[in-house]
């Protein structure tokens, strides 16, 4: 059986950490990850998303953190900061900084980034698949109310997302081509998740990669995903203020219906949190396949189950 993921980071990355738990040998797993996260800091170059999928697979990502090394320090960034360059409000860790080095390395002997990715999670992840969303440099940017354009990461992290965005802009995006195995991983795949990532700089990145978004519609796999939205607020992160910047409400029913139901959209089913049953009365009523269940990521054991009711919902559960 296989199994196509669409991540971003923390979420996504417990998402299929739990999916792997559930699925262990019955299935091969594979993760398209979003890169609009990604940005060149002290000469190399940082895959938020990768290296969070690649870290909490692996065992080794800072749990309360959802991102970076566990056991992690900090010596390199403070002398860095001591010369005035980089974000001292963006903090590389010793260890992070070793995937960094090796994925510039690799880089700068000319393999592309799916390439770099994939000798890279041989080291944490050698069961998934894991492919970057596009091989080229596709970032998020941020247009504040106020017309500045700042890296994702800084409205995210500086300005923990308090900036009024306008809107979100993909560089290069006209120009980008799905990495090599994305489409295919989504076109012959036997069910496609959903995760609950942010919907909008997450999910919504990888969905805007030409070609993408024609080859969830068309995919003969069910696509399944589960609500980032829990009774009206976001699981973790500020998806809300990524949601209110592209006038989508915070809410469970809202969110399904920004990604649409195929053959326009590209979910076929949606899991709510039982505390939004109603949402998924809504959705049913509409003709959607909807179910309610606990959702809260709490555990790998929980995370598993949720795995399953989603699977359940396409009849894909193995
Ligand atoms: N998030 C923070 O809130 N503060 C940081 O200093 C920070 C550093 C950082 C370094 C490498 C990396 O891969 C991720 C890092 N993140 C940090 C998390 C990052 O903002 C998120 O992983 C995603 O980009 C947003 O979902």
């Amino acid at each position: 059986m296989k199994v196509t993921v669409l991540s971003g980071g923390v979420g996504g990355a417990r998402f299929t950490r739990g999916l792997l738990s559930l699925l262990g040998e019955r299935a091969h797993v594979t993760v398209v990850a979003n890169t609009g996260d990604d940005l060149w800091l002290h000469g190399v170059r940082v895959c938020p998303d990768l290296d969070t999928l690649m870290y909490t697979l692996g065992g080794a990502v800072h749990e309360e953190q959802g991102w970076g090394r566990r056991d992690e320090t900090r010596r390199t960034s403070d002398d860095l900061a001591a010369y005035g360059l980089g974000w001292e409000w963006f903090t590389l860790g010793d260890l992070d900084l070793a995937t960094h080095l090796a994925r510039t390395e690799l880089l700068r002997t000319g393999l592309p980034l799916s390439q770099v990715t994939a000798r890279l999670a041989e080291r944490w992840a050698p069961r998934v698949t894991l492919l970057p969303m596009t091989d080229d440099e596709v970032e998020t940017h941020v247009v504040t109310a106020d017309g500045q354009e700042i890296h994702f990461e800084e409205w995210w992290v500086r300005h923990r997302a308090t900036l009024p965005a306008a809107r979100f802009v993909q560089t290069n995006l006209a120009t980008a081509a799905p990495a090599p195995g994305v489409l295919a991983a989504l076109t012959e795949a036997d069910v496609v998740v959903v995760p609950p990532s942010n919907p909008v700089v997450s999910v919504g990145t990888i969905l805007a990669i030409p070609g993408v978004r024609d080859a969830l519609r068309t995919s003969s796999a069910p696509v399944v995903g589960v609500s980032p939205v829990i009774g009206g607020a976001p699981v973790r992160g500020m998806a809300d203020a990524c949601l209110t910047a592209i006038g989508v409400e915070t809410s469970a029913v809202a969110v399904a219906r920004h990604y649409g139901r195929r053959p326009d959209g590209v979910l076929d089913a949606w899991l709510v949190d039982e505390r939004d049953a109603d949402a998924a009365d809504a959705l049913r009523s509409e003709g959607w396949i909807a179910g309610a269940a606990p959702t809260l990521m709490t555990d790998v054991p929980t995370t598993a189950r949720i795995a399953a009711d989603a699977l359940a919902l396409v009849g894909a559960l193995p």
